[in-house]
């Protein structure tokens, strides 16, 4: 496996890239061309600059996360083959680029979700959290006040504050989309892009819904083991794979994350790898990667890499705030050394063990 660590770019990221170079077994970076809206093209230029600011530090880009998908993509609209063009192009320019795995995820208008990003825990750090009854109760357009009021200062990738402008019209969009026009939509994308993923050899990398169940009413449809394994088959391609985020699937309790992995294999091109800890019903927070602190055995979890056969990038995924720092939320320097440090430990001690 490749030990990597996410960066978001010079502009936008807290942390240097040379700090990441002085973690443990940190061998890449997954980053992104940060302020590039979804459906705009990458050019070569721009990704050749990228990788100079991540070799100067002595790494190389290990993966893109993310080629964000453009709405009208999601929501199948008569622009989306424009937008899917622009996509291709942008492989294109990767895998001239020598860049081979790509992430990226189909939920309708949010990335991810969470409604406290920074509670407080009883040691002083503090974590991402989510409660359903929040945003069962929360008009979205007001998330957005919420999140930009405690994100550090920092701009969270996804909920740039010029979006809220177009969240009416987002949402309008999708109004008539059921779960398996989305679906179908992923498909038509997935199948569009595959010829120049045969080409380049990138491996594509979805990442499942985050949380794993419909939030504000729109459909999500990567959330457990069946629907993903669903996505495989139709488009039965191993650059059609997938990003295996543990705490994104964890959140819906019943999915039985080594049972995924192993029903994946071969298809997991990207793990996150991090815990959570379940609260009531569909209510968790983050917690720091060890599986004392949570609700994931993450020893099972990379032992099940293992077994299986996964050889491809990992990295440590959102992490507490701790020691103080102010950096985008999930996304510190410290806890998620101690995250990359920890599963390179179990890493070692699971393959060492099988030696044996
Ligand atoms: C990430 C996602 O921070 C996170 O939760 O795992 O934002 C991920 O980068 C995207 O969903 C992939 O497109
Ligand atoms: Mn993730």
């Amino acid at each position: 496996m490749e030990m990597t660590f996410r960066w978001f770019g010079k502009e936008l990221d807290t942390i240097p890239v040379k700090y990441i170079a002085q973690i443990p077994g940190v061998k890449g970076v997954v980053t992104t061309i940060c302020n590039k809206k979804p459906g705009a093209l990458w050019t070569r230029e721009e990704i050749k600059a990228l990788k100079a600011d991540v070799s100067e530090a002595g790494l190389k880009i290990s993966g893109i996360e993310s080629v964000n998908v453009h709405d009208d993509i999601k929501a199948g609209t008569g622009e989306r083959d424009l937008y899917i063009e622009n996509y291709i192009r942008t492989l294109e320019a990767l895998g001239e680029e020598d860049i081979h795995m790509v992430c990226y995820n189909f939920m309708p208008v949010f990335d991810w979700t969470r409604t406290d990003l920074a509670r407080q825990l009883p040691d002083g750090s503090t974590a991402m959290a989510y409660e359903d009854e929040v945003v069962r109760s929360t008009d979205p357009e007001k998330m957005f006040d919420s999140i930009k009021n405690s994100a550090n200062g920092t701009i969270m990738p996804g909920w740039e504050p010029e979006r809220v402008t177009e969240i009416r019209k987002l949402f309008d969009l999708y109004e008539n989309i059921s779960g398996e026009d989305l679906f179908n939509n992923l498909v038509y994308f997935v199948t569009a892009v595959m010829p120049v993923c045969n080409k380049y050899d990138i491996k594509m990398a979805i990442h499942p819904d985050d949380p794993a169940h419909s939030v504000f009413g729109l459909p999500r449809i990567l959330t457990d083991k069946k629907r993903i394994l669903r996505l495989m088959e139709a488009v039965d391609d191993v650059h059609n794979g997938v990003t295996l985020c543990t705490g994104a699937l964890g959140s819906d309790r019943s999915n039985d994350i080594p049972d995924i992995i192993r029903s994946l294999k071969g298809r997991i091109h990207f793990a996150h790898i991090r815990n959570i800890k379940y609260g009531d019903g569909r209510d968790f927070r983050e917690a720091s990667h060890l599986s004392q602190d949570g609700s994931f055995d993450m020893y099972e979890i990379v032992k099940t890499l293992i077994d299986t056969g996964f050889d491809g990038v990992v990295r440590p995924d959102h992490g507490r705030m701790i020691w103080g720092e102010k950096s985008i939320p999930g996304y510190g320097l410290y806890d998620r050394a101690l995250g990359a440090t920890y599963i390179n430990g179990l890493w070692e001690a699971v393959t060492k063990g099988k030696r044996q």
